[in-house]
């Protein structure tokens, strides 16, 4: 009997949390093979990869291609022996989806639906072998908001409220029809906010971070209150190794880290330990940059995860205190002045105008 293959596909290993998950499993699976598939749009860096070739020799490759693209995807299922796909890929960025929705159904929607094609037509192809897995990294947004009290558990209703979180919403059903429908052995995870290393400074904590930094003004939507549930990024990658190597077909898990936080507190904090760090005191603290700006349009209130699923069946619980992974966060944005500085490219900066200016 052969052994299973340890060859994964991962998609939008570029972006914040395919970076980390790469990194991460090289170093924690010795045996696995990687190979990173990224279109390199805004938000995908090559630079975060960069020393991955020469560390990993044959474990790691990268592909510069599309999940849209059906030639790529059917010549690479072609010439290596898949064990599994880790679905990142997306756009990601819910005030980019208001601004432009078209693009999130192309890439969120049009693009799964792409990949679960040609992963049927090889696993097919391959005898259907058991140990294939479609694992699809999606979002606690897919059920819309909660008020002060209750959780999300893997039983509530959809109720996506974004374009951005509609079509995640529509590309977890069509992963759930493909398991349904083909028999493809597909999950589906939906985690809460992430927070960590490589991540993109339009998203809350790197952006505020880099603003208090810079000196510029902090652009709190609202009223500041909207409560998010912070996970460390790490502890979603090792969430999604245990989805991946215990996990069910045709199951879908929740993943949280029990981290409410309303998102006055998340900037009050950064400005508090930033002014520590850089010894900002009196007039020089960093409160005076927050701004209360124009709430985002359909600003979803609350996101809390009951992750008691993923803790009873496969044994997984987030490790890392908020504290202290905040404070790593910091440490990192600090220490990579040089990687900050390569994003801030003009795209990055028009991004900030059409977002922020007329707010
Ligand atoms: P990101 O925006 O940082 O990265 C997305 C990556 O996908 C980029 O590298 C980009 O180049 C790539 N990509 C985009 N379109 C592509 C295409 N057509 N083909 C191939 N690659 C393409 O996103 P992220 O924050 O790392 O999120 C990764 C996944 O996790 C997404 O599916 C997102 O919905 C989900 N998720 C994110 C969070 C979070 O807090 N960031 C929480 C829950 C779920
Ligand atoms: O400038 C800002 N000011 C502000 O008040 C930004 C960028 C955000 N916010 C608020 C909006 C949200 O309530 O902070 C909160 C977090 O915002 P984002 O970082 O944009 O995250 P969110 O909209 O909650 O979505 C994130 O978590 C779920 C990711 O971007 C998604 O990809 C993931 O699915």
């Amino acid at each position: 009997m052969h052994a299973a293959p340890a060859t994964f596909l991962v998609t939008g290993g570029a972006g914040f949390i395919g970076t980390n998950f790469i990194r991460h499993t090289l170093t924690l699976r010795p045996q696995w093979h990687l190979i990173c598939l990224d279109a390199l749009t805004y938000a995908g860096n090559p630079a975060n990869l960069d020393d991955l070739p020469e560390r990993y020799g044959e474990r790691y490759r990268f592909i510069h291609g599309s999940i849209l693209d059906e030639k790529v995807l059917s010549n690479l299922f072609r010439e290596e022996n898949i064990a599994g796909v880790i679905h990142f890929a997306a756009e990601s960025h819910v005030d980019r989806s208001i601004h432009k929705p078209q693009t999130f159904i192309e890439t969120n929607v049009n693009g799964t639906c792409r990949l679960l094609t040609i992963c049927q037509e090889m696993w097919e192809k391959t005898g259907k072998p058991a140990y294939f897995r479609f694992l699809h990294v999606s979002t606690d947004e897919v059920y819309g908001s909660l008020d002060d009290v209750g959780y999300f558990t893997e039983a509530s209703p959809y109720a996506p409220n974004s374009p951005y979180s509609a079509s995640k919403a529509a590309s977890d059903h069509f992963v759930r029809a493909w398991h349904h429908t083909f028999g493809l052995p597909a999950i589906v995870t939906n985690c809460s906010n992430n927070y960590g290393p490589y991540q993109f400074p339009e998203k809350l904590i790197p952006l505020m971070i880099l603003n208090i930094l810079e000196e510029r003004e902090l652009p709190v939507y609202g009223d500041g209150a909207n409560v998010r549930d912070w996970l460390y990024v790490i502890d979603h990658c090792e969430a999604l190794l245990s989805v991946l190597e215990k996990g069910l077909p045709g199951e879908t898990y929740l993943i949280g880290g029990g981290a409410e936080k309303r998102n006055i507190e998340i900037v009050e904090l950064l400005c508090e330990r930033l002014d520590q760090i850089l010894d900002r005191r009196g007039r020089k603290r960093s409160h005076h940059l927050i701004r209360f700006v124009t709430d985002r349009p359909g600003h979803d209130y609350r996101y809390a995860i009951d992750a008691s699923k993923i803790a009873a069946q496969l044994g997984w619980r987030a490790r890392f205190q908020f504290e202290d992974a905040i404070e790593a966060t910091i440490h990192w944005y600090l220490a990579h002045r040089d990687w900050v500085a390569a994003i801030r490219s003009g795209a990055y900066r028009q991004w900030l105008e059409t977002n922020y200016d007329n707010r």
